[in-house]
């Protein structure tokens, strides 16, 4: 039997609905979990396509990450770790919609117009998210690579970061570590020890640190890691997947959008708190006021902290390198305005796929979506002029010589392929611990906007279209003309719409001067999405 003849028969066990048609999204495909089986089959025939063309090891990780827990999807990895390249979005399309009687044609089409020879090995790291429907999605995955003559290695329930770290490891030949878990969890924990080492800390809140784990893989991670952390971080973990549903009134996801503590996290007044999502690739921290006042510390806090901070030593080291932070169209306006007067600030839309990309554009390139998943890029040369003062015996000035060895432990603290929230975990509280800055000093660096993000259900999201960042409406016509006009009505105010690439909705964000203005103005964009772009169900009401 040819591998073709192998690939059709093994096709028809994972069938395709006739006529379904599934969109690559934001982060891949996504959707509920039933849907899937032939994406997953499909998108393992895709990585051995991709790990023969790039000689290199592919990862594919089954997660819908934030998404409610009956959703699934998966992601696929590049050989350095980031996500798949744009251009191969399509295939994944062409693949995943092709009827069952002509997918060997799509399947040859995409070997043809890549010149990849079948001759090449092909080397495919698999992942998995905790949902009950990941088992077999993720067998799904390793038959298709199998039935292509790829060969598999079944990482497990791992996070997302997790599987993009083992890819990066294996294609680098182990210069940017071993690619195990325990490799993983070594690396990064002895860069925190490295980082925070010479900190005086007689104060034990200051190491003290509430995490709540979505009750998804981040929890389960987390509890693994904590062994390595040789007591530098005393963790408490909530939402740690013995009771509770995945991301229900829980995770980062729910936090960001909702502006309140998760459940089942028992805070403290002052105590630093910090949420995952259920696969671990954003994170957001929060605190509670002697008011009782919640705040939150979302990516554009994050950004600021870290930004500001690289800044910092590479002044204190003598370093010549720029430091830039990416945004797109969620970044809270105060945090864009405070953040231009320090350093260069860039634009993208939506997606860590397009952060990645702008933020390799710089020396060191900070990136951070508002909800929390970000990373720091640094470019090799940045590196390379770290390391080498970092080992630079012969400085006598002990604040240069410090400063270089904090940027180097802070670079190995960070998970380059990919927002991680471990990683950032570890990065926060490092930068924190070594400025001497406790939550409330972190959150008044500047005050955020209020700011609302709302969903509106509509017929068909694709009716709308956007421009420049997401931050203009194209399609349907009127629509961006009515936000214009209501935005009019408020100070300092902004508002945009655009349709989510991982759920079926339309996404509403508004800010302006008071939270009353913001929910007038969100309230009123969310009637005009509904009235001009074919809203479903009721209209939407005041929250
Ligand atoms: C994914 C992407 C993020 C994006 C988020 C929401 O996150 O990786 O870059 O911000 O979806 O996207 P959208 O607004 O298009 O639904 P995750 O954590 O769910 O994988």
């Amino acid at each position: 039997m040819t591998q073709f003849e192998k690939v059709f028969r093994n096709s028809a066990l994972h069938p395709k609905p006739v006529g379904l048609v599934l969109q690559y999204g934001t982060a891949g495909f996504r959707t509920n979990a039933k849907e899937l089986d032939h994406i997953m089959f499909r998108m393992g025939l895709l990585a051995v396509l991709r790990s023969k063309k790039t000689k290199a090891t592919i990862g594919v990780m089954v997660t819908a990450s934030h998404n409610p827990e009956e959703d699934n999807g998966v992601k696929l990895v590049d050989p350095m770790g980031e996500m798949v390249t744009p251009s191969w979005e399509e295939y994944s399309m062409q693949l995943a919609n092709a009827e069952q009687d002509v997918l060997l044609t799509a399947l040859k089409d995409v070997i043809e117009k890549e010149a990849i020879s079948m001759d090449q090995d092909a080397n495919i790291f698999i992942g998995k998210d905790t949902r009950p429907s990941s088992e077999k999605l993720s067998q799904a995955v390793s038959d298709g690579v199998m039935s292509l003559g790829g060969h598999v290695h079944d990482y497990g329930v791992v996070t997302t970061p997790q599987l993009h770290f083992m890819v990066r490891c294996q294609n680098t030949q182990g210069c940017y570590g071993s690619p195990t878990m325990e490799g993983y969890y070594r690396k990064l924990s002895q860069a925190f020890v490295q980082l925070t080492k010479h900190v005086s800390c007689s104060n034990y809140d200051q190491k003290h640190l509430l995490v709540d784990g979505a009750n998804g893989v981040g929890a389960l991670r987390l509890r693994d890691m904590e062994r390595f952390l040789q007591n530098q971080l005393q963790i408490s973990l909530f939402n740690d997947c013995r009771e509770g549903k995945l991301n229900f009134q829980c995770g980062a996801d729910y936090v960001k959008v909702q502006q309140k503590p998760p459940q089942g996290v028992e805070m403290s007044v002052g105590e630093r708190c910090c949420s995952f999502d259920g696969d671990a690739d954003r994170i957001v921290y929060y605190y509670k006021d002697s008011d009782g006042c919640f705040h939150l510390q979302d990516g554009d806090k994050i950004a600021t902290l870290i930004g500001t901070f690289l800044k910092d030593m590479l002044t204190q080291a003598g370093l010549d390198l720029q430091v830039a932070v990416v945004q797109t169209a969620y970044a809270n306006g105060s945090s864009t305005r405070y953040l231009e007067d320090v350093l260069k600030v860039s634009w993208c839309t939506t997606g860590v796929k397009h952060l990645h990309h702008a933020a390799q554009e710089f020396d060191i390139g900070v990136y951070f979506e508002a909800n929390g998943h970000g990373t720091v890029l640094f470019s090799n040369a940045a590196v390379h002029k770290i390391e080498k003062l970092a080992q630079d015996s012969s400085i006598k000035n002990e604040k240069k010589r410090t400063a270089a060895q904090l940027l180097h432990s802070t670079i190995n603290v960070i998970n380059q392929a990919v927002g991680d929230a471990i990683s950032d975990m570890l990065l926060v509280e490092g930068v924190l611990a070594v400025q001497g800055l406790s939550v409330q000093q972190w959150d008044a660096i500047y005050s955020d906007l209020p700011n609302r993000q709302r969903k509106i259900k509509v017929a068909d999201r694709r009716v709308i279209t956007t421009t420049d960042a997401e931050r203009r409406v194209v399609t349907p016509p009127g629509l961006q003309e009515a936000v214009d006009m209501l935005v009019k009505k408020y100070p300092q105010s902004r508002a945009f719409v655009r349709p989510s690439g991982t759920e079926d909705i339309i996404r509403v964000y508004a800010e302006a001067d008071t939270q009353e203005n913001t929910d007038a103005l969100a309230q009123e964009v969310c009637l005009a999405v509904y009235r001009l772009a074919g809203g479903v169900g009721e209209e939407p009401k005041p929250l």
